[in-house]
């Protein structure tokens, strides 16, 4: 299962382009995960919008998160869910889970990552990696030195979340972890495939020059 490249959709910073149009451009550049967010739209709207990027994820093979919402994720079919410190508990969300199905969280520091393996999480985010504009209350960037301790005292997959581009993907990588989750870096793009694309390139790139350093 692949995090490399994992896209979060977001119908204000794309300028409008719908999220299932965003997550369609952004598996044809080669993005592995799609993840559905929005805070506005009503859950029978997401769920409407989440059965229409499930099927476009499961044409590319993709994997496939809706935010926050438990049951458009297990209603649309999407492989897992995403949730934060203050949504609810991983373990609530496994209860009534389907088999297999993936659950991944937002940590802020290494003992919320501890706490996140313990209750069973899938995958884990250290959110926000560096500053962003585009979480209002994300607050400061935790940073890749506790990207790094995260990385090396957790066995689970951990990506970064927050600020992450072109010019940082290559220490998000090297500090450990398995993929990148962008919103404006791609999203916010004019031509949000070959954003993507090149994204995409950066991580296998630097994935590729840590195996040779092994
Ligand atoms: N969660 C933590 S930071 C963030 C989310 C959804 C926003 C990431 O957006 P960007 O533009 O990649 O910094
Ligand atoms: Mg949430």
């Amino acid at each position: 299962m692949a995090y490399d490249l994992y896209v979060v959709t977001d119908e204000e910073i794309s300028g409008g382009v719908s999220h299932a149009k965003v997550a369609e451009l952004s598996l044809a550049g080669g993005a592995d995960c799609i993840q559905l967010r929005d805070k506005k739209k009503t859950p029978e709207e997401l769920l409407f919008v989440a059965e229409e990027i499930s099927a476009v994820s499961k044409r590319y093979n993709s994997l496939f998160f809706v935010n926050d919402y438990l049951d458009a994720a297990i209603d649309s079919g999407a492989d897992g869910v995403h949730l934060g410190q203050d949504d609810m508990s991983v373990y609530e969300a496994r209860e009534v889970a389907p088999a297999g199905f993936l659950i991944g969280v937002s940590v802020g520091d290494l003992s919320e990552a501890k706490a996140a393996v313990k209750n069973g999480a899938d995958y884990i985010a250290l959110s926000p990696t560096f500053d962003t504009d585009s979480k209002h209350d994300a607050g400061p960037g935790n940073g890749i030195f506790e990207l790094k301790r995260i990385c090396e005292n957790v066995s689970l997959p951990v990506i970064g979340i927050g600020g992450i581009g072109l010019h940082n993907v290559r220490d998000v990588i090297s500090a450990g972890a398995s993929g990148c989750a962008v919103i404006s870096a791609v999203v916010g793009k004019e031509d949000i495939t070959a954003a993507a694309a090149g994204i995409k390139r950066a991580i296998s790139d630097a994935k590729k020059d840590m195996k040779r350093f092994l």
